[in-house]
């Protein structure tokens, strides 16, 4: 089995329906367990800033699937919840990353995992180290490093909903 932590980032409509559309449709996808998610955290907008604020969470799963089907599979749910490309890191329903995949480097023309960006973002490094603490390889020592070595207070990132599990916040209305 792998494990997988997967980045969730949403800043249009409904925020916590979407993240909640998103896991529901990850865990109807065969082979794929949504095992942990993490809290929910309101995140100011980072890259284009001019845009709403996000709700970012983070998941692990368990799958079978190799990493370039887990991506597609990513991509058909953002693609399920009528996602459309327009302005790169603009506003969006939902956006799913592939942050690690076991602890495998990746590099190919659709998939870099460790995701490229991941360990200069606290808005992916805290909802990931809230549920990898316990996971002890290289890469996630190195985005404990990368967080401890940030300044948190100008981050812009609030704890906006603790979820106790995923099928409590499947359960919501
Ligand atoms: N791709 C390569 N590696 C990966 C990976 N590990 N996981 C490729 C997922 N995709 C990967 O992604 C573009 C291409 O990246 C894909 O075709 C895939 O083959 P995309 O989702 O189509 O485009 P995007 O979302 O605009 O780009 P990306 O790279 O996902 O954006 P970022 O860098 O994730 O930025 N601020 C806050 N506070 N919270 C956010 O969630 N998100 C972004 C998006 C910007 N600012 C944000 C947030
Ligand atoms: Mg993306």
């Amino acid at each position: 089995m792998n494990k997988v932590y997967l980045s969730l980032g949403t800043n249009m409509g409904e925020r916590e329906q979407n993240l909640q559309l998103a896991v529901q449709l990850l865990k109807e996808k065969p082979h794929v367990t949504v095992k942990t998610i993490s809290s929910i955290y309101e995140t100011a907008p980072v890259g284009y800033v001019d845009q709403p604020a996000f709700l970012n969470i983070a998941l692990e799963i368990e799958t079978s699937h190799p990493a370039m089907d887990m991506l597609k599979i990513c991509q058909s749910v953002e693609n399920e919840l009528g996602r459309v490309r327009e302005i790169r890191w603009g506003p969006r329903i939902i956006d799913l990353d592939i942050l690690l995949y076991n602890n495998d480097n990746i590099e190919t023309e659709q998939l870099i995992v460790p995701h490229p960006r991941m360990f200069e973002r606290a808005f992916v490094l805290v909802p990931l180290l809230e549920m990898a603490n316990g996971f002890q390889t290289p890469q996630v020592e190195r985005a404990k490093s990368s967080l401890e070595s940030m300044d948190l207070a100008g981050e812009g990132i609030t704890k906006w909903k603790t979820l106790n599990s995923v099928e409590e916040f499947l359960r919501e209305e």
